[in-house]
């Protein structure tokens, strides 16, 4: 067989399900091997669209996502959502053409533009070495890394091994590979450190843990580490729902957090991230840790502990293992700690942000976006999955659409690039079939990704499409607006963005009012064989208030 057909067929071996992808002629061997080895290809409009959609699916599935591009211009495509992807650690695997030859059309220097967004560079050298360069590319990225394999043209139709034979060799290779990346990373033990942690908890009166995407794995250590500690639980914004269910739950830290949220973490005697940065975002710039409160942070990697804020304790371990040593260095019974009975009627009343009140902004052919999202919030059945895109409407599916687990928000923000948010939604639709896709948009992102508007119709995913519509990149209008400049490059005139939809296949819904959601209701009815678009004219009065959190980064 031909070196692209080889590498296919490895992959397979190591479990790749699935594969998004746009094929050119650079990349169609690769893909259709790994189609006639039992993946599932998906076929995307954009590669921009089928790198996010593999980092979400690899989110959102625990999987190694893969995505196949042509050489070139099907690479600077992807680039977007590689950066995504490197940012946030994704195990990602690019399979990418290369025009070695200089005076080609479509040469670039591909590894110089992986590296230049963080992602690994690999290569396949030739049929001797395909298989290790296959695996070796596979490992990189199941521990952690967003990898571009590149292939070579004419390394692509060398020969290797004997005819269409899968040699004894090539499947043990791949075998122990497949069953080194099955033993979970946990790093060395964390001994001292760990008991460390535990006396400074027997002493906290309000510990708070806030978890993060490195702990996503780690709920049921946490919880049950918590319950000993008396500690109150959140999390960032990418592992919010890690602890729904709890009455200790505060949902997520930073930005997103309700009132009653940020007075408890602020209020932390002890705050423990747990493969979390604490970073701007999740600590509110620092302002949701108190003067005195001590910080302590768990991770794998060294070089992240107090890479964003000093720390007083660092441990270096994974989140479950360290949790589960700390546990078992604790002294005595249960302690109370932060957990009064008091305090767990006024999380229970107060710390959803639908229960904060607020002024009701709808009416001159507007709807009020926090009316909007609490009834989608009513509507939409709990087996979900929320996507968001970036934008000034963002914080409200952050904050008003609930979510039943860490598996059920998908927040690819890391670059904080406009644009992701549909492709986000497909991929994590593939990743969990048994749940309600929810993609929440702004109208600059959905028109800067709708080219996938046709997968979503074409996978027949019976997704909502939320579309927070204000006729304007309205995060820049409320950055510059109050200030006085003009606002002509920045909004736009209406769009019908319901009748574009229809133009997809999708059914569509234009909402001015909460009445208008009667269609939502009709939709979820059955038979859900078509997407249903939400085109929610939304007022653009003010700035949200997490968005000034944004400004503050830039
Ligand atoms: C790819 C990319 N281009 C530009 C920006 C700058 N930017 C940040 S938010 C935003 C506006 C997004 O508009 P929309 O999707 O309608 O959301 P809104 O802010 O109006 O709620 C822009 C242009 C960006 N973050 N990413
Ligand atoms: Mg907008």
């Amino acid at each position: 067989m031909n070196v692209a057909t080889l590498v296919g067929r490895v992959l397979a071996e190591l479990g790749v399900e699935t594969v998004f992808g746009v094929v050119g002629s650079g990349n169609f061997h690769v893909t259709n091997a790994l189609v006639a080895n039992g993946a599932r290809y998906v076929a995307a409009r954009h590669e921009g669209g089928a790198a996010t959609m593999a980092d979400a699916y690899a989110r959102m599935s625990g999987k190694v996502g893969v995505v196949s591009v042509h050489q070139g211009p099907g690479l600077t495509n992807a680039m977007t959502g590689l950066a995504e992807a490197a940012k946030s650690r994704t195990p990602l695997i690019v399979l990418a053409g290369e025009a070695t030859q200089a005076r080609s059309n479509f040469h670039i220097d591909q590894a110089a533009m992986a590296r230049a967004v963080g992602a690994v560079a690999l290569r396949v050298g030739s049929a001797a070495t395909a298989v290790e360069d296959a695996v070796g590319a596979f490992r990189a990225a199941r521990a952690g890394a967003t990898v571009l394999l590149n292939l070579p043209l004419e390394v692509q139709n060398e020969v290797a091994g004997e005819g269409e034979v899968w040699s004894e060799a090539w499947r043990l290779v791949v075998e122990s590979a497949r069953l080194a990346s099955s033993v979970p990373v946990e790093g060395p033990a964390p001994g001292a450190d760990a008991v460390r942690l535990a006396r400074l908890l027997e002493g906290a009166r309000r510990p708070v843990f806030v978890a993060g995407r490195g702990a996503r794995h780690a709920g049921d250590e946490l919880r049950a580490l918590a319950d000993r500690a008396g500690a109150l639980l959140a999390t960032s914004a990418v592992a919010k729902g890690l602890f729904r269910g709890s009455p200790w739950d505060l949902d997520v830290s930073g930005g997103f957090s309700s009132p009653l949220a940020a007075e408890l973490i602020a209020g932390a005697d002890v705050l423990v991230g747990w493969g979390c940065a604490l970073n701007m975002w999740t600590t509110r710039h620092g302002r949701l840790i108190g003067r005195h409160t001590r910080l302590v942070q768990v991770d794998l990697d060294p070089t992240a502990i107090g890479a964003h804020r000093p720390v007083e304790l660092g441990v270096v371990g994974d989140a479950a293992w360290v949790a589960r040593a700390v546990e078992a260095a604790l002294e005595g019974p249960p302690a109370q700690g932060y957990r009064t009975p008091e305090l767990a009627g006024r999380i229970a009343a107060q710390v959803r942000w639908r229960d904060v009140p607020y002024e009701e902004e709808t009416g001159e052919g507007r709807i009020d976006p926090r009316t909007l999202t609490i009834a989608l919030d009513d509507l939409l059945p709990p087996a979900r999955v929320v996507a968001t895109d970036s934008g000034n409407f963002m914080g409200y599916p952050a904050m008003f659409l609930d979510v039943p687990d860490e598996r059920g928000f998908c927040f690819t923000q890391a670059f904080q690039s406009v644009g992701l948010g549909l492709a986000s939604a497909i991929g994590a639709a593939v990743a969990l079939p048994d749940r309600l896709p929810v993609a929440a948009l702004g109208d600059g992102g959905a028109l800067m990704g709708i080219a996938e508007l046709e997968t979503v119709v074409r996978l027949g995913l019976p997704m909502v499409i939320v579309v927070y519509d204000d006729e304007a990149y309205g995060a820049e209008v409320h950055h510059f607006g109050p200030s006085g400049h003009p606002l002509d490059t920045v909004t736009f005139p209406p769009a019908d963005l319901a009748r574009i939809a229809r133009g997809y296949g999708c059914a569509a819904v234009t909402v001015t009012r909460r009445a208008d959601l009667d269609a939502v209701t009709s939709w979820l009815a059955g038979p859900r064989d078509r997407p249903l678009l939400v085109h929610a004219k939304v007022g653009g009065g003010r700035g949200s208030w997490w968005l000034e959190e944004a400004f503050r980064g830039h």
